[in-house]
């Protein structure tokens, strides 16, 4: 079997985090009861090293748990390390170098997954009546939360009836009893669909939940790759080596064996529970809770000293925006690259919450298909928003590729002075989408539509190659030789 590394191993993840400074080794007595979900999202909003809880006060002793663990780096030049150590790329790779990443796999053979007899994972093992969810340090993470999670960094894993489909997704679950978890399985998601075939034959959908996965299969189970691409292969393409599986206990469906904790069982066709409310990707949490489905769990496996990894979701960054908004970004500029679009770069700002995409339009190729502002707005309306990924954000910024997407601060400036009132801003009402973003009303979230919109930035000019006007800027508005000599003297200026 291949060696292992940070990608694809967690245990040579947290190696890696601890090697650059990235993690902080808690031993004080720390209580999961919120104590946890404190200390994570001031260690998100100051960008501190992710915590390491070594001494919980619930749960059998050892147990462990990871909070932030893609959380922003306050390192200069090193923001990205976190997200870029689920790729085993270097601590200062930026967007567009972890994008094309991604995306390269999409170019290579899937690479199926290779089984396992035995992996770290069995190590220790609880079956049937001994199960015993609450054995786990199980946080509750906000104060407003409807209760426990136990899964806020894991993946699903479910296949389709005929067993061509293996789907990993990310998804959250909440603690119901010692036995059961609840969680939403939204139809347009791939745990939706899958759940859907199998209740359709009256099944109970096989399932189980991994944490503490391999970084890699995390980052892959939180991209909207389109149906009946099955997550395993790209992890395996996009780490160069197949994935280590094993089988689960009490059903057919196979598992990465390096792994901290597999919780397995079935998905119920007809019981529902109330899950939530949660503090969520958007930034808030709102009053109520929601009947979801319930996750019967037969048996949970997991190491020695079992670490439990952990999302405390809110205002950003933390990884509903480093993973899902990143992997949303990667799958949408491969589609756009896919579809032709003249699209050299697509960044799902962290600020902005999941809740818009910036596309990076190349005026030179904008240019050579000789179109105009409401046909291309259109055409991008007609190719993307069919797309999975369009589906889970509800706006779209256009925006010409002398702006450095990734920079929220080019965005902005962008976005106030590119966009006319009354010609940029284009509302598609009808458009399905997500119905989790906070400004949809009843009505909207019922229909499942709403919220989408363009807002084009570019101005008239750029749709012939060239810009409106010059910028006013230190690197544009002064002769190279007086910018290097300013730079040079620097110091003898007196800064
Ligand atoms: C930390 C994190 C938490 C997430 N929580 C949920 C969730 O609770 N429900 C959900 O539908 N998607 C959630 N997502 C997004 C999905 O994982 C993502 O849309 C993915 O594409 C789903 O897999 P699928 O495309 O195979 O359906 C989360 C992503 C991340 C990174
Ligand atoms: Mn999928």
């Amino acid at each position: 079997m291949d060696k292992q590394s940070p990608a694809t191993d967690f245990r040579e993840f947290i190696q890696h985090l601890k090697a650059h400074g990235e993690l902080i080794d808690i031993h004080e007595h720390v209580d999961p009861d919120l104590e946890v979900g404190a200390i994570t999202r001031r260690v998100y909003e100051t960008r501190a090293p992710a915590p390491m809880f070594n001494r919980l006060q619930t749960g059998d002793p050892g147990l462990r748990i990871l909070g932030a663990p893609a959380g922003m780096s306050r390192k200069k030049g090193q923001e990205y390390i976190r997200l870029a150590a689920h790729f085993n790329l270097p601590a200062s790779a930026q967007p567009a170098e972890i994008l094309n990443a991604i995306i390269m796999a999409k170019q290579k053979p899937a690479i199926a997954p290779i089984r396992l007899n035995d992996a770290p994972c069995k190590q220790n093992k609880m079956i049937g009546d001994d199960v015993d969810l609450t054995r786990f340090p199980v946080p509750l993470l906000h104060q407003e939360d409807g209760g426990r999670y136990f899964g806020t960094y894991g993946f699903h894993v479910v296949q389709s009836p005929d067993g061509t489909w293996d789907s990993w997704s990310v998804g959250r679950t909440m603690l119901h009893n010692r036995n059961t978890l609840v969680g939403p399985a939204m139809s347009m998601q791939h745990i939706g669909m899958i759940h859907a075939m199998w209740a359709k034959e009256g099944k109970r959908t096989p399932w189980a939940m991994v944490l503490g996965a391999p970084p890699a299969a995390m980052a892959v189970a939180g991209m909207p790759l389109p149906a009946w691409v099955s997550e395993p292969d790209y992890v395996g393409t996009l780490t160069h080596q197949p994935v280590p599986v094993i089988k689960c206990e009490t059903n057919p469906l196979y598992v990465p064996a390096f792994s901290e904790i597999v919780v397995e069982g079935e998905i119920s066709f007809d019981e529902l529970q109330m899950e939530g409310p949660m503090g969520e990707y958007h930034g808030y949490s709102f009053d109520e809770g929601k009947p979801q489905p319930v996750f019967h769990v037969r048996a949970i496996t997991w190491r020695d000293n079992a670490i439990l990894p952990i999302c405390v979701a809110g205002i950003p960054p933390e990884e509903n925006h480093t993973i899902w908004g990143t992997m949303m970004a990667a799958e949408a500029l491969a589609q756009c690259q896919k579809d032709g679009l003249p699209v050299d770069m697509v960044w799902c700002t962290y600020e902005a919450a999941s809740c818009w995409l910036v596309l990076s339009v190349d005026i030179n190729e904008l240019a050579k298909m000789e179109t105009t502002a409401n046909d291309f707005v259109e055409l991008i309306a007609d190719t993307f928003f069919k797309s999975h990924v369009a589906w889970l954000i509800p706006k779209v910024i256009l925006v010409a590729n002398d702006i450095d997407i990734t920079n929220v601060e080019q965005v902005v400036w962008a976005l106030a002075t590119r966009s006319h009132p009354k010609r940029d801003y284009h509302i598609y009402s009808q458009k399905p989408g997500i119905p989790m973003v906070p400004y949809l009303d009843d009505e909207d979230k019922e229909n499942e539509h709403g919220g989408k919109m363009i807002i084009n930035c570019l101005f008239p000019e750029e749709f012939r190659g060239k810009p409106r006007a010059r910028k006013a800027c230190f690197n544009d508005s002064y002769p190279d030789d007086l910018k290097q000599q300013v730079i040079e003297k620097w110091q003898q200026y007196g800064y």
